[in-house]
């Protein structure tokens, strides 16, 4: 794209496909986000956005004449040794504890490695940004000693779309676990309901390992305490429905089994060291995933690919509708 500004895909790597540099359009500017970490801002004609290499994190998505959706902790800490609390951190490639290796980062390393910028570009209403992490750049991928590339293709839009698409570069088959740790924003978690896992038999992780699976529950999904629930054998869409405010945020996926709902609550949020005391009110994770019984088996140069798909419903009240009182 004649005009647009080169920049080098990641701050210490050059690009493998030996151009060192990536060509921007000028919806996207790469910027020294919090913590000095290389940030996009992404600003499309439907939507802006904001997304860290650390973790190929977007912690931004906000879609014209309406309030973010996604939340993060006034207390996240934006450092290259830690992952960032809140947006989406990618889980990979392996979800909790690594089996066996305690010493291990809870939630794998993707979210703790510096991803590397493969693309940008604007496709009409929607801005698409591309971004790369290898075996090779991975922070911490000694833990697990397969070769692979994970390519992670962000649609910015009216819509939100992540695929994370995931190659096995070695010569063996390759078992991981993954997940799109959703972070959303909500005005009050004792006024949301969650729909769309009616009946959907579930992991309660509180319970602890070795307990087995809940039967499903005919009701939404409420919060009155903790939650941690790792729903299996679901590819249903799933609602947020924030009862008050108006507003319910859809949760759409392909090529994925398990969808995990987690809330803290008071005890749990206090003991976060980065999320604030209060926190656990204004948000709740809903988590597209294939982890457990479903993690992802691949063949010497399978891929697999993971999207998780964020709409606001029809129904959501904009920033002006919500401001004047019907
Ligand atoms: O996704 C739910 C969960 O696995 C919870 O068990 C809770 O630990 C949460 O993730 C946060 O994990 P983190 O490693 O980011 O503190």
């Amino acid at each position: 794209m004649p005009g647009s500004p080169l920049v080098r895909p990641t701050e210490n790597q050059p690009s493998t496909s030996g151009d060192p540099m990536v060509a921007l359009p000028a919806s996207v500017r790469l910027e020294t986000g919090r913590g000095g970490l290389p940030v996009l801002l992404v600003n499309g004609p439907a939507a802006r956005a904001e997304i860290y290499l650390h973790g190929a994190t977007v912690t931004d998505w906000t879609p014209r004449d309406h309030e973010p959706v996604l939340w993060v902790s006034s207390a996240s800490r934006f450092a290259r040794d830690a992952a960032i609390r809140g947006g989406v951190p990618i889980c990979f490639p392996w979800f909790g504890a690594q089996a066996g290796h305690p010493e291990s980062p809870s939630h794998g390393f993707a979210r703790l490695s510096e991803w590397a910028l493969v693309g940008a570009q604007d496709e009409g209403e929607d801005v698409t940004v591309r971004l790369r992490l290898t075996d090779s750049d991975a922070n911490g991928a000694s833990a697990w000693l397969h070769r692979f590339e994970a390519a992670y293709a962000i649609v910015v839009g009216s819509r939100l779309s992540l695929a994370l698409t995931v190659t096995n570069r070695g010569d063996d088959v390759v078992l991981f676990e993954e997940a799109l740790h959703a972070y959303l924003d909500v005005p009050d978690i004792r006024a949301v309901e969650v729909t769309g896992l009616e009946g959907t038999v579930f992991y309660d992780s509180l319970a602890g390992p070795g307990v087995g699976p809940v039967s499903g529950e005919s009701e939404p999904v409420r919060f009155r305490a903790e939650t941690d629930r790792i729903y299996v054998g679901t590819r249903a869409t799933v609602t947020v429905r924030d009862i008050d405010a108006g507003r319910s945020v859809l949760v759409g996926k392909d090529g994925s089994e398990t969808t995990v709902v987690w809330n803290p609550w008071i005890d749990k949020a206090r003991d976060l060291p980065d999320f604030g005391d209060d926190e656990w009110k204004n948000m709740v994770c809903v988590e597209v995933s294939n982890i457990c019984d479903a993690a992802v088996r691949l063949a010497p140069a399978g891929s697999h690919t993971m999207t998780a798909i964020f709409e606001l419903a029809p129904s959501a009240r904009t920033v002006t509708q919500r401001s004047t009182p019907s």
